[in-house]
Formats: C-alpha cells, sequence, structure tokens
C-alpha cells in the first residue's frame, strides 16, 4: 500500500488519512503505526477531545513532499500506515482504558511502534502500559501545562490529570528518567508538583523554559534520558492558547509553535519507543491552527524517530 501521491491527487482530495498515509486496519511490519484514540471520557473541564483524531487527520493533507529542515523525506526512511481509530466506549473509562491497552498491544506485537492521536490525555496510561510490556520500565519526555500526576477527583481513576502517578506507582515508567516541559498555571493545591518531583522526576516549568534556551532543555533530556528506551508524550495545552486554543485546559504563558518543534528534534538522539499527540478539541479551534500544529508535531516526531533508527548523517537538525 502507498501514500497518496499529492501530484496526483491534490491535497485535500480522498478520504484523510494521517499525512495521507496508507490506511491498514491490519498493520504488520511498520516501523510506526499511527492510531486514533478517540476519547474525552476523562476529560475535567472543556469536551470534545474525541474529535480530535479526525480534525488531525483532516488538517494532515496540507503536509506533503520534504520538511525543508529535514534532509531526507521521512517516508523514505521508514514504513508508516494509519490504522484508524481504536473503538473507545465513550461511557466507562475503565472499559476504555482495557481496550486502549489492548488494541496498543497488538499493535506493538507486529510493529516497532506506535504515534497516538487523542483523544484525552487518560489514555497515555494504556499507551505507557503497552510500551512497557515490551521494553521494561521507559524513560519518558512529557510535554505539557500540566503534571499529570493528581490523585482520584469525582470518583474518576483514570481522569486525564492522572496518567503519570498511575505510570509511576506501576513502575511502567522510571521517573529518574521523566522529564516534563512546560507545567505552569494552576493546580488544585500548593503541593499538586510533590508527588511527582518527590518521586524524581525533573519538572521543568514554563517559567524555568523560558529562561533557557531550546538547545540547553534538549541538553537536559539528552543528559536525563540517555539511551533508555523512551516514550514522548506532547499534550497540545503545552503551547500557548494563542497557537493551541483547541484544547480542553488551555493555561496562557506557554511554549510557542516554534519551540515545541525546536524541542523535539532532540528526540531523534534518544531511543524514542511511542509517541502521542493528545488533547486537541477541535470544538474550540479557530481555522484549524491547533489540528494543523498537531499535525505538524506527529510530522517531525515520524521525522525524528526515523532519525533515531538510521545512521546519523549530513543535514541532521537537532538543536
Ligand atoms: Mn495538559
Amino acid at each position: 500500500m502507498q501514500r497518496i501521491d499529492s501530484h496526483v491527487s491534490p491535497r485535500y482530495a480522498q478520504i484523510p488519512t494521517f499525512m495521507r498515509l496508507p490506511h491498514d486496519t491490519e498493520p504488520s511490519g511498520y516501523d510506526v503505526v499511527v492510531i486514533g484514540a478517540p476519547y474525552d471520557g476523562g476529560t475535567s473541564y472543556r469536551p470534545g477531545a474525541r474529535f480530535g483524531p479526525r480534525a488531525i487527520r483532516n488538517e494532515s493533507g496540507l503536509i506533503h513532499g520534504v520538511g525543508i529542515d529535514r534532509g531526507p523525506g521521512t517516508f523514505d526512511l521508514i514504513r508508516c500506515a494509519d490504522a484508524g481509530d481504536i473503538d473507545l466506549t465513550p461511557f466507562n473509562m475503565h472499559i476504555a482504558m482495557e481496550t486502549a491497552e489492548q488494541h496498543l498491544k497488538a499493535v506493538l506485537a507486529d510493529n516497532a511502534t506506535f504515534l497516538m492521536l487523542g483523544g484525552d490525555h487518560s489514555l497515555t496510561l494504556a499507551a505507557l502500559r503497552a510500551v512497557a510490556d515490551q521494553h521494561g520500565p521507559v524513560a519518558v519526555v512529557h510535554l505539557d501545562a500540566h503534571s499529570d500526576t493528581n490523585p482520584a477527583f469525582y470518583g474518576g481513576e483514570f481522569h486525564h490529570g492522572t496518567p503519570f502517578r498511575h505510570a509511576i506507582d506501576e513502575k511502567i515508567v522510571d521517573p529518574s528518567a521523566m522529564v516534563q516541559i512546560g507545567i505552569r498555571g494552576h493546580n488544585p493545591k500548593p503541593d499538586s508538583l510533590d508527588y511527582a518531583r518527590g518521586h524524581g522526576v525533573r519538572i521543568v516549568t514554563a517559567d524555568e523554559f523560558a529562561d533557557n534556551p531550546v538547545a540547553r532543555t534538549a541538553d537536559l533530556i539528552r543528559e536525563r534520558v540517555g539511551k533508555r528506551p523512551v516514550y514522548v508524550s506532547v499534550d497540545i495545552d503545552v503551547l500557548d492558547p494563542a497557537f493551541a486554543p483547541g484544547t480542553g485546559t488551555p493555561a496562557p504563558g506557554g511554549l510557542t509553535s516554534r519551540e515545541v518543534l525546536a524541542l523535539l528534534r532532540c528526540i531523534g538522539d534518544l531511543k524514542p519507543v511511542g509517541f502521542d499527540v493528545m488533547e486537541v478539541s477541535p470544538l474550540y479551534d479557530h481555522g484549524g491552527i491547533t489540528s494543523v500544529l498537531a499535525t505538524e508535531i506527529g510530522a517531525e516526531l515520524l521525522y525524528q524517530y526515523a532519525r533515531a533508527h538510521r545512521p546519523r548523517s549530513e543535514g541532521d537538525n537537532a538543536p
């Protein structure tokens, strides 16, 4: 199966898959399987992330050819497919979590890794369980306005503000090799970051990031993660709402598009084993700018996976 050729079919034509990848509902032998997770049963404020995967796919037709600063074309280096969506119940977070975990484990049984398009952030726990089942406890690069290490709220065990707390408790991540970047805004309590910090997670707040160039934060990530298998989770609300208004819990004072895209270029120096881009809520978007950005982040992650798994060469663009 081939990508749709944009020289033959205009980018706004045909049924949209992510970046016009082939649609393969039984993927096998791919480097990265793109998979949608339309679900927002864990959201605490604005709903709508269940519509994220469709919106991202729709806008992703925009991207074609080769990134100007990326050197070779991603899909000349690695094999990718769009496997469609995980069918997740909107009615029960326990069932949804189990469904996502089993589905992602099945993907990893036959393919090297996945890029999950959310969906709310609760599902990152399912992804980490699946990845850790293959690799053991993983390092984590987590871009977000929120640490997502809160306890249960309103009796909901798997809401979107808690996946990394579960992951630390379940020992499926290595907190000493975990970096959270862009944390800011308002938290339920003054000690809301104590849980993460108390377990050795390195938190780079948005204020600290503003004082450090991208390159220094990239160095910090490389130092912390090293060559451990690493999961990369991007909550779109790491970006300032000026760049990404279409999300459930926006937080002013965030990173710019350029900063996030530039920072992600260090991922190719690591050993990435899984990716997600979460929390796009198209209902609150304007002109598709959040979905376009989510697409660009996804494209960058795919390219970085290709960089990580081929010999270094001229033209690599890590910060
Ligand atoms: Mn968040």
